[in-house]
């Protein structure tokens, strides 16, 4: 069968984050605020394995939530994301993580006064971290 090739065992790669329902999030998830431009975490940390993330876009403009291993203090590629949307909407999570570093960042870019800006520069980076 072609398709058990599809789920070949690899310890170093978990399953892509996934948006969930709101209703699936489980009771310990990290709930997460953006804001014109900072996101504001009701933990820092987590243990490793299942972690629910609910972000709720407080600002007026569209924001993302994109989820990126830190390694040597290096950005690796994003594990995984939820999509720009917008504000006043709240939106679910669910991803698999190893121990670790992580930053949360939104990659948007808008333009303010005629200027690109980066969200992320304007403060949309917020360390996390992935305990055993
Ligand atoms: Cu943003």
């Amino acid at each position: 069968m072609l398709a058990s090739a599809c789920f070949s065992a690899d310890a170093r790669s978990s399953p892509k984050p996934q948006e969930i329902d709101l209703g699936e999030v489980a009771s310990n998830a990290v709930l997460v605020q953006a804001r014109d431009y900072r996101y504001s975490l009701s933990s820092g940390s987590a243990r490793a394995g299942t972690v629910d993330f609910v972000v709720a876009n407080d600002a007026s403009q569209e924001h993302e939530f994109v989820v990126v291993p830190i390694h040597s203090g290096r950005f690796e590629l994003p594990l995984g994301e939820l999509e720009p949307f917008e504000g006043g909407m709240t939106k679910a999570l669910r991803a698999q993580l190893q121990p670790g570093q992580y930053k949360f960042v939104c990659l948007i870019v808008s333009t303010i006064d005629g200027e690109p800006r980066a969200h992320m520069a304007r403060g949309m980076s917020v360390d996390f971290e992935v305990t055993p």
